[in-house]
Parts: structure tokens; sequence; C-alpha cells
């Protein structure tokens, strides 16, 4: 297979983004960033610490009460979104090599996730000038009007599985709604946060608005959350990490905060399905991006009239998977992003074993360099093994049987998660009756993984508190203030 492209692209920006300026870390530290094909440093990018996160919150400040973001007009700010989502577009090839090269996503992918972005920030654009109250008819001689106004400095904290389109999601409907950012990207993939932030500046944003701080979670991530200056957290990672910065967003100022966790998603096959169609769908629902999503469609449930025609195909397939250099043309999984995942996923893959669950294919790591795992499929898989709880965030696919309809419904529902589901049925009242039944944020019909900007999406349950994208996301970032007054001259 032919190269479809060298990794050697320059790393431009390794230093924090700090009121419009590049910038060493107050301590000097710098840490590593990886190529997870090989384990390899590829770029020594500087640490954030508390002093970090004190001096990019106070640059968003000012911007903030001083500069001319929150005051600008709503059209100008739309322009500056407009021509920075230009400017992601001019340098799109670039950001997704960057993407590849330092997350193991295959470059094919990559390409296909920055018109998704350049598409969240046209979506964003158009809001920032509709953005408004409305007036309400209060009893008595009162004219009452809603103000919403933007929070002020929202902190943010995003993960390392969808750099770019993470980076989308939470700037886009803060900065439409005019608040200043401190944004904190994940160890694992601090660059291409960088370059993006780097061309906002190109596009005009003014000093202050967006800084970027790079850094681990414990320290500078912390630092965010705890922040008394911060009016609002966002954050995407782990249920476990959601829980620690909602706590620490209370014992501060109490900000409010947005939390995008884990799942353990469902993704269930009816005994009319095609199953060809089937077996392609729930296998891309879980092994997309290495099976690295919040929302994979990790237990999938069959019905048993057609679990072993399901089983056998679904083992084929996986066993086709491509697996390889993510730069090369046709490889559809790269690596995982690090040696903690790789190693978290071959345990899980040892504890479904040890369960007695039956491993069809996969099962071991692939080659002796850098991250990459088989892909993975388990058959027999019961509820109550360690599999079918908990997010295993790799390429192990768990097929469970299921006899009827009520039996899997409760069965898929029995989980402390809820962000997603997946139903695949030919029959529209089965779908009606599953859309309703199933508690999760999103329930995909016949589909999966459909990201558009103007669709919300988050959690029922421990998977997240709030929804990102499409109109209720602008909610996490406008305060809303009543304003009266006594209205004498009111016509009667
Ligand atoms: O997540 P963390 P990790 C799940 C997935 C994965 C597991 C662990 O199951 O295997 O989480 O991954 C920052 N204060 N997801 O360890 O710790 C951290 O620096 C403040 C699901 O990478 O949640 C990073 O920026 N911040 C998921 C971000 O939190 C802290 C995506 C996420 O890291 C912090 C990723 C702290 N004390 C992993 N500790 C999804 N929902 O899509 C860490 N961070």
């Amino acid at each position: 297979v032919e190269d479809l492209i060298t990794p050697q692209v320059p790393i431009r920006y390794t230093q924090h983004l700090i009121n419009g300026k590049f910038v060493d870390a107050a301590s000097g530290k710098t840490f590593p960033a990886y190529d997870p094909r090989t384990g390899e440093v590829i770029a020594n990018v500087a640490e954030g610490d508390v002093e970090d996160i004190n001096r990019a919150v106070s640059a968003a400040r000012k911007a903030f009460d001083e500069g001319p973001w929150p005051k600008m007009s709503a059209y100008e700010r739309s322009r500056i979104l407009l021509r920075f989502a230009d400017l992601v577009e001019k340098h799109s090839d670039e950001l997704a090599a960057l993407e590849t090269w330092n997350n193991g996503k295959p470059y094919e992918q990559a390409k296909t996730e920055l018109p998704l972005f350049v598409r969240l920030f046209h979506y964003y654009a158009g809001w920032a000038d509709k953005i408004h109250g409305l007036t309400v008819p209060a009893d008595g001689d009162y004219h009452v009007q809603t103000l919403h106004e933007p929070v002020g400095v929202a902190g943010q904290i995003i993960p390392w599985n969808f750099p770019l389109v993470m980076f989308a999601w939470k700037v886009g409907p803060a900065l439409a709604c005019g608040n200043t950012i401190v944004l904190k990207t994940a160890e694992q993939t601090p660059l291409t946060a960088l370059f993006a932030a780097k061309l906002f500046h190109e596009a005009g944003l003014p000093e202050g608005v967006l800084n970027i701080v790079s850094g681990y979670g414990p320290t500078a991530g912390a630092a965010l959350a705890s922040h008394m200056d911060v009016d609002k957290l966002a954050f995407t990672g782990s249920t476990d990490t959601g829980k620690i910065v909602l706590e620490l967003a209370a014992r501060s100022n109490l900000k409010p905060v947005t939390l995008e966790l884990g799942g353990k998603s469902p993704f269930i096959v009816f005994d009319d399905a095609d199953v060809d169609k089937a077996v392609e769908l729930a296998h891309f629902a879980l092994f997309f991006n290495q099976g690295q999503c919040c929302c994979a469609g990790s237990r999938t449930f069959v019905h048993e009239r057609v679990y072993d025609e399901f089983l056998e195909k679904s083992k084929k397939r996986a066993l086709r998977r491509v697996v390889g250099d993510p730069f090369k043309k046709g490889v559809e999984q790269g690596p995982q992003i690090d040696g903690e995942q790789f190693e978290k996923v071959l345990r899980y893959i040892k504890s479904g074993i040890e369960s007695n669950a039956t491993l069809e294919c996969g099962g071991d790591r692939l080659g002796s360099k850098g991250f990459f795992i088989q892909p993975t499929v388990f058959s027999n898989v019961q509820d109550d093994m360690l599999i079918a709880q908990d997010e295993i965030f790799g390429p192990v696919q768990s097929i469970l049987k299921f006899k009827d309809t009520d039996e899997v419904i409760a069965r898929a529902n029995r989980t402390r998660y809820g962000l997603a589901a997946g139903v695949f049925t030919k029959n529209v009242e089965t779908a009606h009756t599953m859309m309703r039944a199933l508690k999760a944020g999103t329930v995909w019909i016949n589909c999966f993984d459909v990201f558009d900007a103007a669709i919300p999406f988050g959690g029922y349950k421990m998977s997240g508190i709030g929804r990102e994208k499409g109109i209720y996301s602008l909610h996490n970032y406008l305060q809303l203030a009543f304003t009266g007054s006594t209205d004498t001259g009111k016509i009667v």
C-alpha cells in the first residue's frame, strides 16, 4: 500500500497560547507528545500548572470585562467564526495529518472530521446574531424582558479521542454567545488545538478571548476546574474524572458544569433486520476510531433467530478489518492512543476470557511496536460480565443474545450509563417503542454515529449532565436575566 501522505508535517506550535501570544510554561517545564504508532516522542510541549491557568484566566477575564468581544456586534463575532472556518478549510490537510500523527486515527478518517469541524463553526456563526430574549406579559403595570447574556470566562477540558471535533463542540457555542475561554487539551493530544487557535487569531479573534493551556489533568485541569474566576466549566472525559471536576467546581465558586462522560451503549439487532447491513453497522458502531468513542455500540444485542448468522458474519468482518499504519490508504484502524489505554483494553480482553465469554477472534496486540490491538469479538457474553458493564474504549465487540423486546429493553437499560443506543429493525412499531423505552441521550435507528451540528448530544444517568451541539448547547453559555420595570406609559 502506498503512503497517503508523509507524516512529516511541521509541528509549529508547542507553547501555551495566552492572551494572543505563544508563551512557555511559567515553570519552564515541558512534557512529551507521542506518535502512537511507535511510542516515539514527536514534540515537547509546555506543561501547564496552576500559574499558567491563573495567567490564562486573567487574560480571559480581562478580554471579557474590558475587551471588545462580548460587546462587539454579534454580526462581527459571526464573521470572525466564518473567517476561522475558511482558514481551517485551507489548512485541513495539515490539520488532519497532525491529528493522525498525534492521535493514531486513520488519516482518511481524520480528513472526514475536518468538514464536520468547519460545519460546526458555520452552524455557530449562524447563531451568533440570533440569540435574543423575550418580552413577557406579566400581570400588572410592568414591562418585563429577558436578557440572554454570556456567562463570562468558560473553562473547558477536552479528551484525546477527537481532539479537533471536541475543540469545535466546546469553543463554537461559547464564542458564539460572547464568552471568553480557557481550554485545556488532553495531555496525549495537545497539538492540533494550538494550531487551530492560532488560525482563530489570524481570523481576527481579539487577544485573550481564546486561551489554550496544555498539561495534565490533576495539575492544569484541576486548577481550571477549581478556579474562583472561571464562570462556567465544560468537561468531556471519563465518569470518574467528571465526578472530580464537579466536586472541584462545587467546592470553589459553584460554577455550573456540563459533563459529557462515558458510556456502554447497546446496539440492538431485531430478527427482521437485514443481517448483512446490521453486521456492518454494528461493526462500525463499535470499531470506529479504534473503539475509542464515548458512544461506541459496545453491547451488541442480537435476536436469537439471527444470532448464529450474525455472529459468523461479524467475526468474518472483524477478521477483514484492516489494521495498520494510519497514514496508509485503506487502513481502517490505527493504534490505541497510548500505553495506558492499550494495557487497559488488553486487561479487559483477559477478563472476558476468564469470565468464559467465547473469544471468536483477536484477543491480543498486533505486532510488537506501538499500541495496535487485534479487532476482537466475544460471543456468549452475559450481562454480569465486566466486559458487558465497563467502558472498554477499545476494539472489543461483545455480542449478547436476546429473545424478546421487553427483555432486551430491560437489559439494555440495566447500566449506570445512558449516552446512546442503536436499534436495527424494519418494523416501525418496534422502532418507535425502542426510541421511547431506551434511556439514552441519543437513539439511532438503522444508523449510528450521526453527528450533525444541529443535533444535541449528551447523556442520561452517569453519562453526563447537559447537552452539546444544537440549540440546547447555547444555554450552557448564556446567563439569563429578567429585567422588569414599572411601565406607567403603557398603552391601554
Ligand atoms: O480520561 P480523563 P483518560 C474514558 C475511557 C478511557 C477513560 C480514561 O473509558 O479509557 O476515560 O481516559 C483531564 N481535574 N474516556 O484518563 O482522565 C485530562 O487531562 C481536571 C471517555 O484519558 O477523564 C483530559 O484533558 N481534569 C471519553 C480529560 O480530563 C482532569 C473520552 C479527560 O481525561 C483531571 C476520554 C482532574 N483531576 C476518555 N484528571 C469520552 N466521554 O469521550 C484528568 N483530567
